[in-house]
């Protein structure tokens, strides 16, 4: 069971429980302390939380007008935010990151995920592959460099990095942000500590980032204090977050690295990245939702999917308009970030497998359809037309149907909400 599960199941039990009284608050925190330190959170930090909160919740009885659950909620909430630390807002300004890490951690993809991220914000960025270990990690490199536009150096075959570092720093003496990739192994061994040894006194970083992934729990940790002895760590990278549940990595990481968290990877693409919010983070786990994010990614998309004016505006729905959307909605993400943004953080992994391969093949759909019958779903009515959409995409007949049935269903929900006062004044923006 992951951290997050572990955590919402326990508080669960606080909804269903009649009345809270000091059973109810111990069996609580003991549940807590179980998920805790199955998700590997530091003995001592797990029963120092765990007490606080036990001792807070007997001691203090909730507002009027607020539940114990939502006040007990409330009150972990508070105490895992202030335990996995601050949340991070980047500074826009010149530096050089070394990254690190163990073999796979995603150091390489991070290297660019970061260029990118610092190059939107208005800074040069320049990429160097000091990973001499692995032969096609040049060719990875560069490649990512190329799609996130920014500029790249690596000597192909080279076995010095301390070498590649020097004629780097030639190359890039303009830059802004510059980003040391280096090799992983599946331990810190001799020569992996000799090799960066050599590019730290070379490179000279203003920040060592250890990156890990999520899902290695509280050896993130003891890598952290291993590759600390080596070039000091001063911040953290989670990376798949996406895909493991677990997230304890995090919480482990920064408490027994004595490093704060920057950055979370949530997913392959290169603009996966997120400066750490701890609040969000808590907040994912425990199941909050966190509409403020969806807005700004749902808005990030459309803006960056360049919808006309026609297309984003989804009073007037018809299949042309539906495709636009579409393709924003593949912008933002795996279909399960957006999911948990909006607390449902439990839907099964077929589940949401099955949405995302359902909205691929709407789109093939509505790509098989001509100009008029985009403006105008009634031309959908003739089995003619369904059976040519359904033969240019290949899919079924049946296929084709059930989409536009769904399509009709999502267009008479829209209308209603259209009509709702509510809605409109929550979410103006989308209206
Ligand atoms: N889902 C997901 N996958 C990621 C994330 N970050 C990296 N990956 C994937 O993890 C795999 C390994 O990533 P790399 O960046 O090559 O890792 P690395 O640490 O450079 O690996 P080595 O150089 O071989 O040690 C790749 O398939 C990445 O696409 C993430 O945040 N989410
Ligand atoms: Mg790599």
């Amino acid at each position: 069971m992951d951290l997050g599960e572990g955590l919402r199941k326990a508080i669960a039990r606080l909804t269903n429980a009649t009345i809270i009284d000091a059973k109810t608050i111990k069996e609580f925190t003991k549940e807590l302390q179980k998920t805790l330190l199955s998700s590997d959170v530091e003995v001592r930090l797990v029963l120092q939380f765990t007490g606080q909160i036990e001792e807070q919740a007997l001691r203090v009885s909730p507002p009027p007008g607020v539940s114990p659950k939502d006040y007990i909620t409330n009150m972990v909430y508070e105490g895992l935010v202030s335990l996995v630390g601050s949340s991070y807002t980047p500074e826009i300004k010149r530096q050089r990151i070394l990254l690190m890490g163990l073999y796979g951690s995603g150091k390489t993809t991070t290297a660019a995920k970061l260029a990118k991220f610092y190059q939107d914000r208005g800074l040069s960025a320049a990429l160097i592959c000091c990973d001499v270990s692995r032969p096609a990690a040049y060719t990875q490199l560069e490649t990512l460099a190329k799609a996130a536009n920014v500029s790249f150096f690596g000597i192909k075959g080279e076995s010095d990095p301390a070498k590649i570092v020097r004629q780097a720093n030639e190359r890039f003496k303009d830059k802004q942000v510059i980003i040391c990739d280096t090799s992983g192994r599946n331990a810190l061994d001799d020569e992996l500590i000799r090799e960066l040894e050599n590019v730290n006194r070379e490179f000279r970083p203003d920040r060592g980032v250890l990156v890990v992934s999520a899902d290695v729990g509280q050896i993130a940790g003891r890598q952290a204090t291993e590759f600390n002895k080596v070039t000091p760590i001063s911040g953290v990278v989670v990376t798949k977050m996406d895909g493991s549940g677990k997230g304890g990595g995090a919480l482990s990481a920064s408490n027994a690295a004595k490093a704060p968290v920057l950055f979370i990877g949530t997913g392959e693409k290169l603009n996966n990245i997120e400066p750490f919010d701890s609040k969000k983070f808590i907040g994912g786990l425990l199941g909050i939702p966190d509409i403020g994010t969806l807005l700004e990614k749902v808005q990030e998309a459309v803006k960056e999917a360049n919808l006309t004016d026609a297309e984003a505006n989804v009073e007037n729905l018809n299949f042309e308009s539906f495709y636009a959307q579409l393709k924003a909605m593949g912008k933002m993400g795996p279909l399960k970030n957006v999911f948990g943004m909006l607390g449902a953080t439990d839907i099964p992994k077929e589940v949401m497998e099955q949405g995302e391969e359902k909205l691929n093949r709407y789109k093939v759909i509505i790509a098989s359809m001509t100009a008029e019958e985009r403006q105008n779903d009634r031309l959908l009515h003739q089995s003619s037309r369904i059976s040519r959409i359904a033969k240019g995409s290949g899919t079924t007949e049946k296929d084709v149907h059930q989409m536009v049935t769904e399509f009709n269903k999502m267009k008479k929900t829209f209308d209603m909400l259209k009509n709702d006062r509510n809605f409109k004044k929550r979410f103006p923006k989308l209206m």
